[in-house]
């Protein structure tokens, strides 16, 4: 089936399809996650200009104005150090804090938001651990559209809080957890007027999935795994998607294996999957250090475990520990700052490697997802620190130290 614009949303459960709409968030028939499916011509005729996201506007929703801040076009560092630590002879780090708003949320907003444009919206929603409404108030902003953020109260980390109340948008606080928010949102949906942008949305994940087109682009290949933080489990889903559509292309021969990292206290999509089970048990009341991805019921749960069955990949679970520990060794050995669930690729890595998972010279890309300047109330020790007046000799303060 194929409309006007190229285009149509297929249901991943029923495999209907839809014309796009407003007010389209999940399956009119029956309920179940939609994805933007293309018609086979788009496969065709795919030719990459230009930089960041748009650069693979073939592979795109088509959109009359797009609204962009430069996002994508993140930077692909071969981590030689952390690598050596971890017996890796070709790791790399795809490290999306470099995105306009410091997280890889921006890829899927600035495709959904000119999409709210297309459709008319007047005003965007979502409900947030805190990336995704920093990200969604920005372009929002830069849209002229109103912005309206469901926030866990207390649990978001306070450079994201900061950056929403920045761009303009009216924050409603809701006692309780993500899981909490997103419900009370969808629940009152149309009686706000607002068009969701939450990952439900199958127009974000055309945006993220760019993540893989850059890493194929930047290796002139397709790594052996890809590591993902997984919290509603839209970004390993979108990068699986990527994938495929590069070897629909003709671009690509191979895909990776996917590998999703979720935090002990919140990994629901891990349980499954190393149960070998088609479906998750919800975690009631998640809870970790990494605020991003302290979710117990994940939007996208079956497309992920789907990306990771059929990539034969693998998941792992990573204790508050484990994560804070990455986020250090990644700032210290390769110079990269992530936010504690942007380390958590880092930290599933360093448990899999632990325990005898790679061979060591397969080609490994940990995509990180969020910039560690986002959230400053994490305690980072140890660390070394001199405190001199005016005229003493640091020197002499150093050697004490030591
Ligand atoms: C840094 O902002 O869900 O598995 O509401 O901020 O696609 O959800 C953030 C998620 C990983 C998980 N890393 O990605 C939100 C939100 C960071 C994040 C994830 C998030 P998904």
């Amino acid at each position: 089936m194929e409309y006007r614009d190229g285009e149509a949303l297929e249901c991943i459960d029923c495999g209907a399809t839809h014309e796009p709409g407003g007010n389209m968030l999940v399956c009119v028939k029956c309920g179940g996650l939609l994805e933007v499916a293309y018609p086979r011509s788009v496969f065709r005729s795919v030719s990459f200009n230009g930089r960041g996201v748009w650069r693979y506007r073939s592979l795109l929703p088509k959109v009359e104005r797009i609204v962009t801040l430069s996002e994508g076009d993140t930077p692909l560092v071969k981590a030689e150090r952390l690598g050596k630590y971890l017996g890796l002879k070709n790791l790399y780090v795809k490290f999306e804090g470099a995105n306009p708003t410091g997280s890889f949320k921006d890829r899927g907003m600035t495709v959904a938001v000119s999409i709210a444009l297309k459709f008319n919206a007047k005003s965007v929603a979502c409900a947030s651990t805190g990336n995704t409404s920093a990200s969604m108030s920005a372009y929002a902003a830069r849209a002229g559209l109103r912005s309206l953020v469901f926030l866990p109260d207390g649990y978001v980390a306070p450079g994201k809080l900061l950056q929403a109340v920045a761009h303009g948008a009216t924050i409603v606080r809701v006692r309780g957890n993500f899981d909490d928010a997103l419900k009370t949102l969808l629940m009152h949906r149309e009686e706000l007027g607002v068009y969701v942008l939450n990952s439900v949305n199958p127009y974000r994940i055309e945006g993220q999935k760019t993540i893989a087109f850059e890493i194929w682009e930047s290796l002139k290949s397709v790594p052996d795994f890809t590591v993902y933080p997984v919290g509603n489990a839209a970004n390993i889903s979108s990068g699986w998607k990527g994938f495929k559509e590069l070897v629909e292309a003709g671009l690509a021969e191979s895909k990776p294996r996917m590998i999703g990292v979720q935090a002990e206290g919140a990994a629901p999509i891990v349980k499954a999957c190393l149960q070998n089970r088609e479906t998750i048990e919800p975690v009631e009341k998640p809870e970790t250090v990494a605020t991003a991805i302290r979710i117990g019921k994940p939007l996208s749960w079956k497309k992920a475990l789907r990306a990771i069955r059929d990539s034969r990949g693998t998941a792992v679970a990573v204790s508050d520990r484990e994560i804070l520990k990455a986020q250090v060794d990644l700032a210290r050995m390769e110079g990269l700052f992530a936010e504690p669930a942007g380390a958590a690729s880092v930290a599933g890595l360093e448990k899999l490697s632990k325990e005898g998972f790679f061979k060591g010279d397969e080609t490994v890309v940990a995509v990180v997802t969020g910039h560690g300047l986002k959230d400053p109330s994490i305690n980072i020790e140890p660390y070394a620190e001199l405190v001199i007046h005016p005229g003493e000799n640091p020197a002499e303060a150093l050697r004490k130290l030591s």
